[in-house]
């Protein structure tokens, strides 16, 4: 019976291709269901920056490491509810881009060193631009007393002398020829100012001036100064200085530090203001000419209160000279490469 055993081995076949599918869609299930824990160290609170390292998972194999997909979206750049410079509202479209969900830490600038004997101009010129805390007769005597030069200040050792940069805490005293090396080594860039808005406002507007970043309890959540600027820091958020990365909680698309902590720079020269259809020049690559080109820097930093600079908001911006390595200014990197389908079911990406 020829045909009759035809169509037993046409059944058969058809029954292994199914359960091969099968086989694999619960692969995928699978993977699907390990992947994200496994992708991701918790990041969110005290005790888990504490904990953290400073390298992502999978830091130097998967390329995006330490990254988040975010969808494109619309939004307004810009408020009208901050300081002068951050007007006027301007409706805007981000296209999908990765985002480090974290400031750039020492330890990934030390893997970045390390391996490509980078030296950063801090280092190269002897020292860097440290805050350092004044006293009444300080501020008596001078101006802005509390920003010193300090030689050998620079990115390993953040005070100068022995002090020594922890590995979970953001990179600081870099200028922005070192952030785009560093970002340029990964096959990254740094943010654009309408990315970095984009990823800092997650779904929301702009916020009210005095609105101090405070979780509806009331406490801090986010790495700014409590009490009056310069002579008084109660540290009421945990930390005198720079906190490590993540030791609040993330924003709507989970990003932490987007406000507060280190400044963070940007490849755009700074704007006056923002103006319907104007285009910031960006700086893609050294040399850097002038030496001392305003750049646009966001989201305050850990010496942001609210009797001084009052810029722990998303929208807040500020010129910053781009050869001026300086103690609460970092960086984060983007990648403006697609997202893989796997991200893109993960994190509700465009299709
Ligand atoms: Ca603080
Ligand atoms: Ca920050």
């Amino acid at each position: 019976m020829p045909y009759a055993l035809d169509v037993t081995t046409r059944g058969a076949r058809r029954a292994r291709a199914v359960s091969a599918a099968a086989a694999a869609a619960l692969a995928v299930a699978a993977a699907l269901y390990f992947y994200a824990p496994a992708a991701e160290t918790p990041l969110g609170s005290k005790d888990l920056c504490a904990a953290y390292g400073g390298l992502p998972a999978d830091w130097r194999v998967n390329p995006r490491a330490g990254m988040v997909y975010l969808p494109g979206g619309k939004f307004t750049l810009g408020t009208t509810l901050g300081y002068l410079e951050e007007r006027g509202e301007i409706a805007s479209h981000a296209p999908g881009f990765w985002i480090d969900r974290t400031e750039v830490t020492v330890a990934q600038f030390a893997s970045f060193a390390a391996e490509t004997g980078f030296v950063t101009q801090a280092e190269r010129e002897g020292g860097g631009v440290v805050f350092v805390q004044p006293s009444e007769q300080d501020l008596a005597r001078q101006d802005y007393v509390w920003w010193q030069y300090v030689k050998g200040a620079n990115w390993r050792r953040p005070q100068g002398g022995n002090s020594r940069a922890e590995p979970n805490q953001p990179v600081t005293l870099v200028t922005l020829g070192d952030a785009l090396a560093y970002a340029h080594w990964l096959g990254r860039d740094l943010p654009t100012e309408l990315e970095w808005e984009y990823a800092a406002k997650a779904g929301h507007g702009g916020a009210q001036l005095e609105h101090e970043p405070r979780a509806a309890d009331g406490a801090p959540a986010a790495n700014f100064w409590q009490g009056e600027f310069p002579l008084q820091n109660t540290g009421e958020d945990g930390f005198q200085g720079l906190a490590p990365v993540g030791c609040f909680a993330g924003n709507g698309f989970k990003l932490y530090d987007m406000v507060g902590n280190a400044w963070e720079q940007t490849k755009d020269v700074y704007t006056e203001d923002h103006q319907a259809g104007q285009t910031p020049v960006s700086i893609d690559s050294e040399p850097i000419q002038p030496q001392n080109l305003a750049m646009t820097v966001k989201g305050g930093s850990h010496l942001c209160g609210r009797n001084f600079c009052v810029r722990y908001r998303a929208s807040a911006r500020e010129a910053h000279e781009a050869n001026l390595p300086l103690s609460h200014i970092g960086f984060r990197t983007v990648s403006r490469e697609p997202a893989d389908w796997l991200t893109r079911l993960l994190q509700g990406g465009p299709a």
